[in-house]
Parts: C-alpha cells; structure tokens; sequence
C-alpha cells in the first residue's frame, strides 16, 4: 500500500516537471522480513519509474527478541544472514536502475539497532565489534567461503482464542454480549513489567469485535511517538497465511487510552471508542471483514499488544499475547491464531 501511494506521488512529481533526481530506500531488515519477493516486486514498481534507486540504511538485525542477553551473535544466525547478504546482492545486481548500497554502518558493537528502541545485542552488519570480517563480509566478496545454509527454527508461542458470536455495542464498555467471551492474557513481556491487559474477541456476520481491559496505573500519552503512549495494538492476519511481510489482509490497530489512531499495513473501516475504568483502560473495536467470510470454525492470525508509558513520556514496558518478538508490526508468522465458534 505504502509503496504504490509512493510511486503515484513520485509518477504525479514526475508529471508536473518537478525535478525529482532519484529514489532512496531504507532497507532496515531482518532475517525474515521483508521476502526477496517482496524486496523484488519493490524493486520491479520503483525502476519503472525510470529513476536511479540508492538502497541508503542497509543492516539486518538478527535478534528479534528484546530480552535476549548474549555476548556473542548464535553461529548459525551468523551463517544464515551471510546467504541472505548474498541473495540481496543477488537481487540488486539485477536492477541497472540501483546504483548504490549504503551500509547503515560498520561495526556491529555501534550499530543503532544495539540501543534503539531499546538496549539489546544485535548483530547487523558486515564486521564485528572487533572489526573482524564476519561471514557477511565473505557474502558479498568471495561467497565460496561460506558454510552450508542453514535453516532457523524461529520461537515461537502457539496460543489458540476463541470468539464466540456476538454483537457488542462499540462504546469502550464491557456490556452484556462479551459475558461469556472467553480472555486472553496480554501479559508476555518483551520488555518492563508494568500494564497487562485481557482481551476478548466475538464476530458476527460482517465483524470481528475485539474489547481489551488494560490495568494501569499511571496513564500517560506524553510521548510524539504513537507507540510509546499507554496504548492497546490489535493485529490482524485476515487469511491466516503467516506471511513474512503485511499483505493486503493483515493490519496493526493501535488505539491509545485516549482514542487517538495509529497503525501499520492496511486497516478496515473500523470503529473504536476507549473508556476509563477504575482500574485502567478499555479499547473496543470494531473491525469488518474484507477477506474472510465469518463462520463457525475460520481461523484468523491474531495477537494483541499493550504498551505502557510508566510517565517518563517513553515505552517502559510492553506485553504481547503470542507473538515472542517485536516483529507483530510487520510480519505475521508469529502471531497467534483466533478460532470463531458458535
Ligand atoms: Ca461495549
Ligand atoms: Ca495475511
Ligand atoms: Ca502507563
């Protein structure tokens, strides 16, 4: 979505003589997202444009999980971002139109990824802390240096909802039809320990409704940065495909204590009212269906998210029902599944 909005406002630029010289891409990766399909059909959309592309901002994290304490990066992440690099530089050579690949810098010991959003290890470049050529580096110089690919079993939590139907009125009360809806803690931590909250999800003929209750003592929105205001994330993979980057059915919901929206991927038309409890919180949705047809056995992808801002106007802690890392945002392999019952 974000990418054709792009390339119409660059055509549109383009159309109206405004000299625009050349496109930069971000390539802030991972080991999984984005696909090299993906990366190819970016790729595909930008050189049609006809304008030299610059890849600015290379690294790939390897550490997804904020809580990781280790000195030295797992060998076969080591070996498996190697083949990666080189499928990457694979790709690029097959565009005339990129021109160049920065590396968002050198040394892994003072890449951003080791202290943004937060203090973690990550290993994202092409040498390491001690300036020694990892593998990475042997990708792109002489990659018949590298050991066999590998496969990386990624963690996983495989938690199962349920959604009994119902139609609730979206008000950011619990009224009467989510009685008998069955909670989902959102207390996995991957990072801090402050605000949980409990979900509970119900559909009817056209809607998935979903209802978090937050508990929270300190209610705090200070932050320019959606993210970091006391706020419930309510992710949504409508087809269930656990796909490695968003498609046109997966969505991040973010909606903080005071209604204010924010989200990633391709969101429904949907409608959403918060409401202060005593103890907290509550955000309802109300989020219709484009993709799937509701019925009594359909499994979506689904996870929710709780942000907390203890005051200090940053993110002190955040939990998540299922999904281990902090990729919920665009990638949907780890989400959980969300079974729709009678
Ligand atoms: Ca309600
Ligand atoms: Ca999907
Ligand atoms: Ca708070």
């Amino acid at each position: 979505v974000k990418r054709d909005t792009l390339c119409a406002l660059i055509k549109k630029l383009l159309d109206k003589g405004v000299p625009v010289q050349g496109i930069g891409l971000q390539y802030h990766i991972t080991l999984e997202y984005p696909s090299i399909q993906d990366m190819k059909d970016e790729l595909d959309a930008f050189s049609r444009l006809g304008l030299p592309i610059h890849i600015t901002e290379l690294d790939m994290s390897l550490n997804d999980d904020p809580k990781l304490v280790a000195d030295a990066a797992p060998e076969n992440l080591l070996i498996r971002q190697a083949h990666r690099y080189e499928e990457i530089f694979e790709l690029f050579k097959q565009y005339k139109s990129v021109e160049s690949v920065t590396f968002w810098g050198l040394l892994d010991g003072r890449s951003w990824l080791t202290y943004s959003p937060q203090k973690k290890p990550d290993w994202p470049l092409l040498f390491d802390k001690d300036l020694n050529a990892k593998l990475a580096y042997w990708a792109l110089v002489d990659p018949s240096k590298l050991p066999p690919d590998v496969v990386i079993k990624k963690k996983t939590n495989n938690k199962i909802g349920y959604a009994k139907r119902g139609s609730p009125v979206v008000d950011g009360e619990e009224d009467e039809a989510w009685r008998d809806a069955e909670g989902m803690k959102v207390d996995y931590y991957l990072a801090g320990n402050g605000s949980t909250g409990v979900g509970k999800a119900l559909w009817d003929d056209g809607n998935l409704y979903v209802l978090v209750k937050v508990k929270e003592a300190t209610l705090s929105s200070k932050s320019k940065n959606a993210y970091e205001h006391d706020s419930v994330e309510i992710f949504v993979d409508e087809r269930n495909n656990k796909s490695k980057s968003y498609e046109d059915d997966d969505a991040q919901y973010r909606l903080d204590y005071e209604n204010q929206f924010s989200f990633r991927g391709n969101p429904a038309a949907f409608e959403s009212a918060t409401k202060l409890t005593g103890e907290g919180y509550n955000v309802e949705i109300r989020i219709p269906f484009r993709f799937a047809k509701p019925e009594s056995g359909l499994a979506l992808g689904f996870d929710l998210q709780v942000n907390d801002d203890n005051g200090s106007g940053a993110r002190t802690s955040y939990a998540k029902w299922n999904d281990p890392t902090n990729e919920s945002f665009r990638n949907t392999s780890g989400f959980g599944k969300l079974l729709l019952i009678e």
